[in-house]
């Protein structure tokens, strides 16, 4: 179904690394040297051309790092996709909100997207894994900051945001939000 601006929202459960779409976004972390989980996976099946471009970056425009809440994109390599949207999602802290951050990694990558030409982009649930975010809540931010960034034309020409669930665990928090 169609939602604000035009995006549609799509659930899947699967390997984000198997997926077909514009855009891929990894959920990195400020190196942007890879890791694991879903970095891993990434620059494991999408060979070493992401790297190469990522240590660009580094020796560039990111000398510090990505910070935490922003994207930037890279080829994609041999995933079957046109960019990869890296993007540093914050460590969960129970004591901290921290969630204006997570949402500005789903909104960034999607801004980043629409600039880019992209009509498809596959998101996995930023920050729920390593870095320690509580599923739920993690679905529940991530969907709303792509619906709010959708409603007030932030995602470009961007038509379908799919979200990738490796679990069930997460594919069913992504679903009790999405409805
Ligand atoms: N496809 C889709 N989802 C996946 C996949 C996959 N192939 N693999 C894991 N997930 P995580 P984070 C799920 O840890 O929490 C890395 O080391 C996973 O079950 O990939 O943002 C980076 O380099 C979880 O629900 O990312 C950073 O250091 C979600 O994807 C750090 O981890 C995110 O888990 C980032 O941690």
């Amino acid at each position: 179904m169609t939602g604000p601006g035009g995006v549609s929202i799509v659930l899947v459960r699967g390997d984000i690394t198997a997926q077909s779409a514009d855009a891929i976004v990894n959920a990195a972390n400020s190196s942007l040297l890879g890791g694991g989980g879903v970095d891993g996976a990434i620059h494991r099946r999408g060979g070493p051309e992401i790297l190469a471009d990522c240590r660009r970056l580094r020796a560039s425009h990111y000398g510090k790092g990505l910070p935490t809440g922003r994207a930037v994109a890279t080829t994609a390599g041999r995933l079957d996709a046109r960019w990869v949207i890296h993007t540093v999602g914050p460590v969960w802290q129970r004591d901290e909100d921290r969630s204006e951050l997570l949402a500005s990694c789903y909104r960034e990558s999607l801004r980043l997207a629409g600039e880019l030409g992209a009509r498809t982009v596959a998101f996995p649930a930023i920050s729920t894994g390593v870095y320690g975010w509580p599923l739920e809540d993690g679905a529940r931010v991530a969907v709303r900051a792509v619906r709010e960034a959708a409603g007030a034309g932030g995602a470009g020409g961007v038509e379908e945001v799919r979200f990738v669930l490796f679990d069930d665990e997460a594919y069913r928090a992504f679903e009790g939000v999405v409805g």
